[in-house]
């Protein structure tokens, strides 16, 4: 985990993170492995010893982020052999600087520290993604193969039958002129498998995306990644890497995947119904031998290309006669964006809650729209580069509902990169990963009919009544709680490859079945042995973890709730906007300011007045779709 880059990984080095506070914790790292090096001998050391050794290291951390992130960014921007070479190379650097960092905190774990202090030694430790052993030659080793990895991810592309798809067809679906039938990048497919409705078409792009990334390569690569990060996090205190991911978040390892499925338990059943609801109208709309109207949902036929959001099929799945009245999708064409509008009106939105605008240099780096000539990382992404002003995104955007809400998503990160810049190096991050990836999913929860009034994409006269709210949380939940259990069986399956219950024999198959349990999908054609489609998701390939998506759906709705009864808000909680509301983008920038300098409960308090984490904010937005999907779902089967 980078302050720098938010949605990208590739290497082990970390700023800061928030992770486990708890002294004992970080005391405890030697017993944990006797083994390990992490042996403490705080001897004659100190406080002011330690102060010492924060200082120095933050700043050999500050200044090592602004080289690193540049060689990422033009490695993103620009990936040949030569920008591989020196990724590849600086991300060595980078793991190797961190370990050492990490394993520099062990003299002093035995001392009475000063909270702050504390905080950041474990903040040092924690927040490296991916350890490498500190022998030679070994981060080395690993930077080669998630450089290798991330770009067989992002060159990847696939050849489209004519017969099955015109070129004309696509420019229809997507906009775009340059179709090359040869050679289709997954952005060009993202957006198709929204649009395609021919079932034969759905499961050749879905099996070619999953052929393109050189799967076989993938799955050697990450087995042996798997095998040097679990050495790297052993010999940092941890029993594997799935102990240390999960210590990120201010409480034991343990005690966080048992707050995992406490959350999962809240959400579970209103997914439960959304899913019988939308099988039965698959079922309606492709006819038994597509989708059956019992068992798991056919992969493809969701709308995404890894069955983990839904609101492209909102026309199959919609709720009888309450119609949204509007396709924001529609509305932005109508209107003639185009992708650096779009980023606009993101920050129209950021400065009407009394936020800056963005610096001019945004707007001349940013990376908005897909290059024709060149190979670049497309997966959406926001970057600091200097920890200071120097804030980007880099996206290939599309003209369409879904990248309006990523465009806030991205912003959202920069917004809060640059209210915590002031924060020591070691403290500039999110209270938790969740907290980064909630800040701009809340402010899109405010792109209601109303706001699109508001900014001119809406008539006034055109906005939806009363009638139309089931069919508005219909839309919103086939994005928001059909990711849900996606979300938390990617890094099921990580936790489990990491602790070994998977082995690489295995991972294709343990996929599948994690993917059955939690999301009732199955794969549109039989898996051979030879496939990664783990590697097919951009946060596999380029080790990203998922939990903070998971958090960021619970805690979204959760500021989505304070916000709106700050603001006084009476009406449903889906209708409320907080456009344009000083007094919360006020205590929503203290917030942000806090950085990773206080356990995240209390950055959650200081905005919503509770410091716990709590699926029953989302439930409640959700209530009146829930008791209309048991009352539609009334005599059928549901489960699968
Ligand atoms: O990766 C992202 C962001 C960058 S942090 C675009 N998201 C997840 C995904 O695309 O899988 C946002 C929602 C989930
Ligand atoms: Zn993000």
């Amino acid at each position: 985990m980078k302050t720098w880059m938010y949605g990208v990984a590739g290497m082990a080095l970390l700023a800061a993170a928030g992770c486990s506070e708890s002294q004992s914790d970080a005391a405890n790292l030697d017993q944990d492995n006797s083994g390990s090096e992490m042996t403490s001998d705080s001897g004659s050391l100190t406080a002011a010893d330690a102060r010492a050794f924060l200082e120095e290291t933050e700043a050999e951390l500050a200044e090592f982020n602004e080289y690193a992130s540049r060689v990422f960014w033009v490695y993103s921007n620009f990936i040949t052999e030569d920008t591989e070479y020196l990724v590849s190379r600086v991300s060595a650097e980078g793991t190797e600087m961190a370990v050492r960092m990490a394993l520099g905190t062990a003299p002093f774990a035995d001392l009475d520290l000063p909270l702050d202090l504390r905080r950041k030694m474990t903040n040092l430790t924690a927040g490296i993604t991916l350890p490498a052993p500190s022998r030679a030659g070994a981060a080395e080793e690993l930077a080669e193969l998630t450089t290798r990895m991330s770009s067989a991810y992002s060159t990847g592309t696939v050849s489209l039958d004519p017969e099955l798809i015109t070129a004309e067809e696509i420019t229809e679906a997507t906009g775009r002129e340059d179709i090359d039938l040869d050679a289709v990048p997954l952005d060009t497919m993202e957006v198709l498998m929204g649009t395609e409705r021919d079932p034969d078409v759905l499961s050749a792009m879905w099996r070619q995306w999953r052929d393109a990334i050189n799967p076989e390569q993938m799955s050697q690569d990450y087995a042996a990644m798997v095998d040097l990060a679990n050495e790297g996090a052993r010999e940092l205190g941890f029993s594997d890497l799935a102990e240390m991911w999960l210590s990120n978040y201010d409480m034991p390892a343990d005690e966080m995947e048992a707050e995992v499925e406490r959350l999962w338990g809240q959400v579970e059943p209103l997914y439960e119904q959304l899913h019988c609801y939308a099988r039965a109208e698959l079922n309606e709309e492709y006819g038994d031998a597509v989708q059956a109207a019992s068992g798991p949902i056919r992969a493809d036929l969701l709308g995404n290309m890894w069955a983990q959001g839904w609101s492209p099929i909102s026309d199959i799945v919609s709720v009888g006669s309450s119609d949204p009245g509007y396709d924001l999708t529609e509305l932005l064409v109508a209107a003639d964006y185009d992708a650096h509008e779009m980023v606009e009106a993101g920050e129209r939105f950021y400065t009407s809650l009394g936020l800056d605008p963005l610096p001019q240099s945004f707007w001349d780096r940013s990376l908005i729209t897909r290059p024709r000539d060149r190979d670049v990382v497309c997966h959406a992404s926001a970057w600091n580069l200097d920890s200071r002003d120097d804030i980007r995104i880099k996206m290939c955007t599309n003209v369409n509902a879904e990248d309006f809400r990523t465009v806030h998503h991205e912003l959202g990160h920069n917004y809060y990169q640059r209210a915590y810049q002031d924060q020591d190096t070691l403290f500039q991050n999110g209270a938790h990963d969740g907290f980064h990836e909630a800040i701009g999913d809340f402010v899109a929860l405010s792109v209601t009919p109303e706001y699109l009034v508001q900014i001119d994409l809406l008539a006034a006269d055109q906005v939806p009544g009363a009638e139309a709210d089931l069919g508005l949380l219909m839309d919103l939940a086939l994005d928001k709680i059909a990711f849900l259990p996606f979300a938390v069986m990617m890094d099921q399956w990580r936790w489990r490859v990491f602790r070994g219950e998977i082995t690489p024999e295995e991972y294709n198959s343990a996929w599948w079945e994690l993917r059955d349990q939690y999301q009732g999908v199955y794969p549109p054609v039989d898996r051979p042995d030879t496939a990664f489609d783990p590697g097919a998701k951009y946060h596999i390939a380029n080790n990203v973890p998922y939990l903070r998506y998971f958090l960021s759906y619970i805690l979204q709705f959760q500021f989505q709730q304070a916000a709106c009864e700050m603001a006084g808000w009476e009406g449903p909680l889906h209708r409320c906007t907080v456009y344009g509301n000083e007094e919360v983008g006020r205590r929503f920038n203290e917030m942000m300011e806090m950085g990773a300098s206080q356990p995240w409960p209390d950055a959650l308090e200081a905005f919503t007045g509770t410091r716990e984490m709590d699926g029953s904010a989302i439930i409640a937005y959700f209530q009146p779709l829930m008791t209309h999907l048991e009352e539609e779902n009334e005599g059928r089967n549901c489960g699968w």
